[in-house]
């Protein structure tokens, strides 16, 4: 068993496209653990944080416009590996280059509405989480079912 935590959220197109519980089944039935979950509209300064390496880039202010224009449902998993593995059930940035089962290659076309975001690393992930959630907001339980998930 691992405690590792990672921040995954559904974008405003993937919670008004309905895509909230298809995405938390794939977490959920990979073994991961929902230990935080919200529906939240995003701000403009908690995204310049949480995307402060990118506000240079030509396509912030579009990304920026994107993530404002509709909750956002923001949730931290638990497991061992959960922050590269989060990122490979998503897939590739891009959708037209994300491999089929992932999320974004089976429900996403543009990089700008790519349905769904995760930490890409375990600092990022740390930092991610507690931009997002009061540490009271985190849960902590041992689910039944582990001694089947884990060895
Ligand atoms: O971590 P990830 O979401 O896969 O990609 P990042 O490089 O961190 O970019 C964050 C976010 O920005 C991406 O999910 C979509 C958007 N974006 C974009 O709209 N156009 C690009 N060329 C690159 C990224
Ligand atoms: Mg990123």
């Amino acid at each position: 068993m691992s405690d590792e935590q990672t921040f995954i959220a559904i974008k405003p197109d993937g919670v008004q496209r309905g895509l909230i519980s298809p995405i938390i089944s794939r977490f959920e039935q990979k073994g991961f653990k929902l230990v935080g979950i919200k529906i939240t509209n995003a701000t403009e300064s908690l995204l310049r944080e949480h995307y402060a390496d990118l506000t240079t880039k030509g396509f912030f202010p579009g990304l920026l416009k994107y993530m404002l224009s509709g909750p956002v449902c923001a949730m931290v998993w638990e497991g061992k590996d959960a922050v590269k593995t989060g990122r490979v059930l998503l897939g590739a940035t891009n959708p037209l280059a994300a491999v089929p089962g992932t999320i974004r290659g089976d429900y996403a076309i543009d990089v700008g509405r790519n349905v769904c975001h995760g930490s890409d690393s375990v600092d990022n992930a740390k930092k991610e989480i507690s931009l997002w959630f009061k540490p009271e907001e985190i849960v902590s339980y041992t689910p039944t079912i582990f001694k089947w998930i884990y060895e």
